[in-house]
């Protein structure tokens, strides 16, 4: 996801000429990426999974943040988009899915195993 991410980003910057405007300019997306990194640190972007609850329930974040989901339960869950936006297979216990929101909204979601499980992930 983050790979992905990158790759479009350098290929936007493909029409930079001069070398060490490109340069720079990947120094700059590098200390990006590091703030980027203390704030995850700081802000709650984890979604535990546990007794067949999402927690927290309902969880904001800002645009271009990756929101990781942990399966706590021995029950194998699921972190489906009810729109389709993004989906996890089955997790088993421990196992995690991560997915990066881009685009501010209200995303609800669910698990595909058991219905009465809800969450949702607001994007400011
Ligand atoms: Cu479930």
């Amino acid at each position: 996801m983050e790979r992905r991410g990158r790759s479009s980003v350098s290929r936007g910057m493909n029409h930079l000429a001069n070398h060490r405007t490109r340069v720079a300019v990947a120094l700059v997306l590098a200390a990006m990426t590091i703030a980027g990194a203390d704030v995850r640190a700081q802000s709650p972007t984890a979604v535990d999974i546990q007794d067949f609850n999402y927690l927290p329930p309902s969880l904001t974040v800002a645009a271009g943040t990756t929101v990781r989901w942990i399966n706590r339960d021995e029950e194998t869950h699921t972190v489906t988009s009810t729109a389709g936006a993004f989906g996890s297979a089955g997790l088993d216990l421990k196992e995690e899915y991560a997915h990066t929101f881009t685009a501010p909204g209200v995303y609800p979601y669910g698990c595909d195993l058991h219905p009465q499980m809800h969450g949702t992930i607001v994007v400011k």
